[in-house]
Protein backbone atom coordinates (compact mmCIF):
# COMPACT_ATOMS: atom_id res chain seq x y z
CA UNK A 1 0.00 0.00 0.00
CA UNK A 2 1.91 3.20 -1.40
CA UNK A 3 2.26 6.00 1.26
CA UNK A 4 0.03 8.36 -1.39
CA UNK A 5 -3.29 6.47 -0.12
CA UNK A 6 -2.06 7.55 3.47
CA UNK A 7 -2.94 11.48 4.30
CA UNK A 8 -4.15 14.01 6.29
CA UNK A 9 -7.90 14.36 6.01
CA UNK A 10 -9.48 18.02 7.25
CA UNK A 11 -13.10 18.04 8.53
CA UNK A 12 -15.40 20.80 8.43
CA UNK A 13 -15.57 23.12 10.68
CA UNK A 14 -17.72 25.27 12.46
CA UNK A 15 -17.06 28.32 14.24
CA UNK A 16 -19.00 29.57 17.00
CA UNK A 17 -18.58 31.83 20.25
CA UNK A 18 -19.91 29.02 21.76
CA UNK A 19 -17.06 26.72 20.78
CA UNK A 20 -16.57 25.12 17.56
CA UNK A 21 -17.92 21.72 15.64
CA UNK A 22 -16.87 19.35 13.27
CA UNK A 23 -18.33 16.02 11.72
CA UNK A 24 -17.57 13.42 9.67
CA UNK A 25 -19.66 11.38 7.32
CA UNK A 26 -19.20 8.08 5.96
CA UNK A 27 -18.69 8.12 2.38
CA UNK A 28 -18.06 11.91 2.49
CA UNK A 29 -15.32 13.28 4.76
CA UNK A 30 -13.68 9.45 4.83
CA UNK A 31 -13.74 7.23 1.90
CA UNK A 32 -15.38 3.83 3.50
CA UNK A 33 -18.83 3.09 5.14
CA UNK A 34 -18.03 3.68 8.63
CA UNK A 35 -18.10 -0.22 10.61
CA UNK A 36 -16.17 0.68 14.13
CA UNK A 37 -15.86 3.26 16.39
CA UNK A 38 -13.36 3.09 19.24
CA UNK A 39 -11.02 5.14 20.85
CA UNK A 40 -7.65 5.17 23.22
CA UNK A 41 -7.53 7.41 26.14
CA UNK A 42 -5.92 7.46 29.70
CA UNK A 43 -2.62 6.67 27.76
CA UNK A 44 0.25 6.49 30.57
CA UNK A 45 3.03 8.86 29.68
CA UNK A 46 5.75 6.97 27.55
CA UNK A 47 3.41 4.48 26.74
CA UNK A 48 3.32 3.47 22.34
CA UNK A 49 0.81 1.49 21.03
CA UNK A 50 -0.08 0.01 17.71
CA UNK A 51 3.01 -2.07 16.60
CA UNK A 52 1.10 -3.83 13.62
CA UNK A 53 -0.93 -3.69 10.05
CA UNK A 54 -4.11 -4.99 8.81
CA UNK A 55 -4.67 -6.94 5.44
CA UNK A 56 -7.84 -5.36 4.62
CA UNK A 57 -9.02 -2.18 7.43
CA UNK A 58 -9.10 1.14 6.39
CA UNK A 59 -9.04 4.04 9.76
CA UNK A 60 -8.98 7.54 10.36
CA UNK A 61 -7.25 8.54 13.25
CA UNK A 62 -8.14 11.64 14.88
CA UNK A 63 -6.56 13.35 17.91
CA UNK A 64 -9.48 14.47 19.54
CA UNK A 65 -8.06 15.76 23.06
CA UNK A 66 -4.33 16.51 22.99
CA UNK A 67 -1.91 15.60 20.46
CA UNK A 68 -0.47 12.11 20.00
CA UNK A 69 2.21 10.93 16.86
CA UNK A 70 1.79 7.94 14.71
CA UNK A 71 4.82 6.66 12.56
CA UNK A 72 3.77 5.14 9.51
CA UNK A 73 6.19 2.10 7.70
CA UNK A 74 5.86 0.53 4.54
CA UNK A 75 8.41 -2.38 4.54
CA UNK A 76 10.82 0.06 3.21
CA UNK A 77 10.33 3.78 4.53
CA UNK A 78 8.80 5.65 7.38
CA UNK A 79 7.02 8.70 8.26
CA UNK A 80 5.76 10.06 11.79
CA UNK A 81 2.47 12.45 11.55
CA UNK A 82 1.97 14.72 14.56
CA UNK A 83 -1.69 14.86 14.91
CA UNK A 84 -2.63 17.71 17.27
CA UNK A 85 -6.07 18.79 15.71
CA UNK A 86 -9.72 17.41 16.22
CA UNK A 87 -10.66 18.88 12.79
CA UNK A 88 -7.87 16.72 11.18
CA UNK A 89 -7.47 13.00 10.70
CA UNK A 90 -4.79 10.62 9.46
CA UNK A 91 -6.28 8.04 6.59
CA UNK A 92 -4.01 4.76 7.06
CA UNK A 93 -4.61 1.76 4.42
CA UNK A 94 -4.34 -1.74 4.82
CA UNK A 95 -0.76 -3.21 4.35
CA UNK A 96 0.78 -0.07 6.52
CA UNK A 97 2.31 -1.15 9.55
CA UNK A 98 1.55 1.74 12.45
CA UNK A 99 3.01 2.66 15.86
CA UNK A 100 1.53 5.28 18.29
CA UNK A 101 3.66 7.77 20.64
CA UNK A 102 4.38 10.68 22.36
CA UNK A 103 0.87 11.31 23.78
CA UNK A 104 -0.13 14.49 25.90
CA UNK A 105 -1.39 14.24 29.03
CA UNK A 106 -4.87 13.37 28.75
CA UNK A 107 -5.07 13.00 24.73
CA UNK A 108 -7.65 11.07 23.29
CA UNK A 109 -7.19 8.77 19.83
CA UNK A 110 -10.45 8.62 18.50
CA UNK A 111 -10.40 5.90 15.34
CA UNK A 112 -13.12 5.10 12.27
CA UNK A 113 -12.60 2.05 10.96
CA UNK A 114 -14.23 0.38 7.90
CA UNK A 115 -14.25 -3.05 9.20
CA UNK A 116 -15.68 -4.79 12.50
CA UNK A 117 -12.75 -5.95 14.77
CA UNK A 118 -11.13 -9.29 13.29
CA UNK A 119 -8.14 -10.64 15.10
CA UNK A 120 -7.70 -12.70 11.65
CA UNK A 121 -7.35 -9.02 9.93
CA UNK A 122 -3.74 -8.02 12.16
CA UNK A 123 0.06 -8.66 10.94
CA UNK A 124 1.48 -8.18 14.52
CA UNK A 125 4.73 -9.85 13.67
CA UNK A 126 6.92 -7.41 11.56
CA UNK A 127 8.41 -10.20 9.89
CA UNK A 128 5.33 -11.75 8.82
CA UNK A 129 3.98 -8.53 7.51
CA UNK A 130 7.03 -8.15 5.34
CA UNK A 131 6.83 -10.91 3.71
CA UNK A 132 3.14 -10.81 3.25
CA UNK A 133 3.40 -7.01 1.55
CA UNK A 134 2.92 -8.07 -1.88
CA UNK A 135 -0.84 -9.14 -1.04
CA UNK A 136 -2.04 -5.63 -0.12
CA UNK A 137 -5.56 -4.60 0.36
CA UNK A 138 -8.47 -3.42 -2.05
CA UNK A 139 -7.76 0.05 -2.78
CA UNK A 140 -10.27 3.12 -1.30
CA UNK A 141 -13.05 4.65 -3.36
CA UNK A 142 -11.56 7.71 -3.09
CA UNK A 143 -14.45 9.40 -5.75
CA UNK A 144 -16.73 10.47 -2.97
CA UNK A 145 -14.30 12.30 -0.78
CA UNK A 146 -12.32 14.10 -4.20
CA UNK A 147 -15.97 15.72 -5.25
CA UNK A 148 -15.72 17.21 -1.31
CA UNK A 149 -12.18 18.51 -1.82
CA UNK A 150 -12.59 20.81 1.38
CA UNK A 151 -11.62 18.07 3.31
CA UNK A 152 -8.41 16.77 1.71
CA UNK A 153 -5.24 19.06 3.24
C1 LIG B 1 -4.80 0.45 15.45
C2 LIG B 1 -4.45 1.28 16.63
C3 LIG B 1 -4.51 2.75 16.35
C4 LIG B 1 -11.14 -5.19 20.64
O1 LIG B 1 -11.68 -6.12 21.27
N1 LIG B 1 -11.88 -4.48 19.73
C5 LIG B 1 -11.35 -3.45 19.01
O2 LIG B 1 -12.05 -2.82 18.20
C6 LIG B 1 -9.97 -3.11 19.20
C7 LIG B 1 -9.31 -1.99 18.41
C8 LIG B 1 -9.25 -3.84 20.12
N2 LIG B 1 -9.84 -4.85 20.83
C9 LIG B 1 -9.06 -5.59 21.83
C10 LIG B 1 -7.94 -6.43 21.22
C11 LIG B 1 -6.89 -6.42 22.31
O3 LIG B 1 -7.15 -7.46 23.23
O4 LIG B 1 -8.41 -4.64 22.67
C12 LIG B 1 -7.11 -5.08 23.02
C13 LIG B 1 -6.07 -4.04 22.68
O5 LIG B 1 -5.95 -3.93 21.24
P1 LIG B 1 -4.58 -3.56 20.51
O6 LIG B 1 -3.44 -4.13 21.27
O7 LIG B 1 -4.72 -3.96 19.08
O8 LIG B 1 -4.57 -1.95 20.67
P2 LIG B 1 -3.61 -0.92 19.95
O9 LIG B 1 -3.88 0.40 20.58
O10 LIG B 1 -2.22 -1.39 19.93
O11 LIG B 1 -4.11 -0.87 18.43
C14 LIG B 1 -5.38 -0.35 18.14
C15 LIG B 1 -6.01 -1.11 16.99
O12 LIG B 1 -6.02 -2.51 17.30
C16 LIG B 1 -5.27 -0.93 15.69
O13 LIG B 1 -6.09 -1.37 14.63
O14 LIG B 1 -4.55 0.83 14.33
O15 LIG B 1 -5.26 1.03 17.78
Amino acid sequence: MPFEDCRILRFPRVEDRRGNLSFIEANRHVPFDIERVYYLYDVPGGAARGGHAHKQLWQVLVAISGSFDVILDDGEARQRFSLNRSYNGLLVGPMMWRELDNFSSGSVCLVLASRPYEEEDYYRDYDHYRDNLRNSGSPPDFSQIKRHPENLE
